[in-house]
């Protein structure tokens, strides 16, 4: 049937987000999926309330987010939940951000392991407080046999350290003749925090911010980037579905031979 509007398309674009789900389902779907979660406190701003409270909204979104991942097939989705730079912040603010693991796993975990989810968590664990890392490390062990999405937090994560700390590691295992003298990308990916992990297909940034902050700069090299105005507590399942439609529309303008 014509479309009255625009005569030239046969077809509209499917309307539902069923609908558009299904039609997502039926194409490529990015395999790892990175997400900067930004804008939490400007949300909180707008409605004069505590920073704090744009933290535990977007939260929650974490979860619906994690849901529909799982539902379409995403094998690994990983989400910038505090940075190493994210200390210089108010201590109040470090204090509450610290409880939400806890708080995240004690609610969501059962659903978790219900949806066949494996939590893991890259990030340099000693500085954590020891509440947040045995809530984390718990859910990891409670999980890892699942065989469903990863679902990898970026806990007190910072890329140049991560790389710099690769870099060491190759030098010792060089000193020591454990590796050759030429190091391949490969070889030097397996160094990382993300060894057991694919790069990104799709790296989602929110709240109109347009840069990398640090964070998983050797594995982006060739990721899809997508940005949105939308702050991370406004975000839904409809952004969701948009971000991926637009990286199957450049995979499929680009994506041929
Ligand atoms: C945090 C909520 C999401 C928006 C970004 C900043 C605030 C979930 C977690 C979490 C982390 C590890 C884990 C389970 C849950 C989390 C922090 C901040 C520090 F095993 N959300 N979220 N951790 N925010």
């Amino acid at each position: 049937m014509l479309n009255k509007i625009n005569p030239w398309k046969t077809q509209n674009k499917p309307s539902s987000l069923h609908e558009r789900i299904d039609q997502i389902k039926s194409q490529e779907v990015p395999s790892h999926i990175a997400i900067i979660m930004d804008g939490n406190g400007r949300w909180a701003k707008k409605r004069s309330l505590p920073r704090i409270a744009g933290h535990h909204e977007g939260m929650k979104v974490v979860r619906k987010i994690t849901k529909l991942a799982n539902q379409l097939g995403v094998k690994t989705l990983t989400v910038y939940a505090f940075s190493t730079e994210n200390w210089k912040r108010p201590k109040r603010e470090v204090d509450f951000l610290m409880k939400l693991p806890e708080e995240f796993l004690g609610t969501f975990l059962p659903e978790l392991i219900e949806e066949n989810v494996s939590v893991k968590m890259m990030g340099y664990k000693d500085k954590l407080p020891a509440h947040t890392l045995k809530a984390v490390e718990k859910a990891m062990d409670d999980t890892k046999d699942n065989t469903g999405l990863i679902l990898n937090f970026a806990l007190n994560y910072g890329s140049r350290a991560e790389i710099l700390e690769a870099v060491n590691k190759v030098l010792t295992d060089s000193k020591n003749g454990i590796i050759e003298e030429t190091i391949s990308e490969e070889l030097f990916s397996s160094y990382l925090m993300t060894s057991e992990l694919k790069d990104p297909d799709l790296l989602i940034r929110t709240s109109g911010e347009i840069r990398l902050s640090n964070f998983m700069l050797w594995q982006l090299a060739y990721t899809e980037f997508w940005f949105t105005e939308v702050l991370w507590p406004d975000f839904s399942e409809e952004h969701f579905v948009e971000a991926i439609e637009v990286f199957q529309g450049r995979q499929r303008r680009f994506g041929g031979v």
